[in-house]
């Protein structure tokens, strides 16, 4: 598949979002159906080896691996991206230096800085090492979470610095922020409004506008306000709605 092509191409792209760690089930979540599978290091209970080991079973199922970084940090960044990460989604960039240490973090030159090392993401490619160096800058993207006051300030100024792939509003921190601690709302009516304007700036700097969802109610509201690159649905409320279902069902 080539993923920049599909993630262009202005129809949804859903993905799981895991937050429990074990190779089995990333597996099982990847053949479930939906587009990629992502990580979540920085809320889920995950660590690096088991995240490695979920990487593999991901991309043995066929499936392009999303990871939300623990933090917007270059060695954290680099990792994810070694152990077979085709996309990186880093929380709270809420300035411009930082959106510029993702990038330099995430790309070789001359986009960044991004060092050499590690084979995983060489045989998740399926290529030589040379030829995923060629590639790498052109298949790896790398998404600056909008979720704070400060980067909505500055999110013209954070979707022009070279190298980022896009922008990903967390919608629970943002209208956590919105309301000053008052509201944890996804479609809050303060957070629809600079989300419109989020998606608005992405696109004219080029850039794939993506958010945490969570439901099919609000992929649909997301969607239609241009936003395609979503999170569909967690490991944790899958379980629930599946375990809860066959409960509520027995007569
Ligand atoms: C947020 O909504 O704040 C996120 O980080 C995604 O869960
Ligand atoms: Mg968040």
């Amino acid at each position: 598949m080539d993923l920049r092509a599909r993630l262009h191409d202005g129809t949804p792209f859903l993905f799981s979002w895991m937050g429990i760690a074990g190779a089995n089930l990333a597996g099982q979540v990847a053949r479930a159906g939906l587009d990629a599978v992502a990580l979540d290091l920085q809320h889920g209970q995950i660590g690096m080896d088991q995240a490695q080991a979920m990487a593999a079973a991901v991309v043995a199922a066929g499936k392009p691996v999303i990871t939300r970084v623990l933090w917007n940090d270059p060695g954290l960044v680099g990792q994810a991206l070694d152990y077979g990460s085709s996309v990186i989604i880093a929380p709270m960039v809420n300035s411009v230096e930082q959106a510029k240490a993702l990038v330099k973090a995430a790309k070789y030159p001359p986009l960044g800085q991004r060092s050499w090392g590690g084979y995983a993401m060489v045989q998740a490619s399926g290529k030589t090492m040379a030829g995923y160096l060629k590639d790498a800058n052109r298949d790896t993207f790398v998404f600056a979470m909008v979720e704070t006051v400060e980067a909505l300030d500055l999110v013209e100024e954070i979707a022009a610095v070279p190298g980022l792939d896009g922008l990903f509003v967390g919608p629970s921190d943002l209208s956590i922020a919105l309301s000053k601690g008052q509201e944890l709302n996804r479609v809050s009516a303060a957070n629809l409004v600079a989300m419109k304007r989020v998606h608005e700036v992405a696109k004219k700097n080029g850039l794939v506008s993506g958010a945490f969802a969570g439901t099919s109610e609000i992929i649909n509201q997301y969607y239609a306000m241009g936003f395609t690159f979503m999170a569909a649905v967690t490991d944790n409320d899958a379980l629930k709605m599946g375990i809860g279902a066959i409960a509520a069902g027995v007569k």
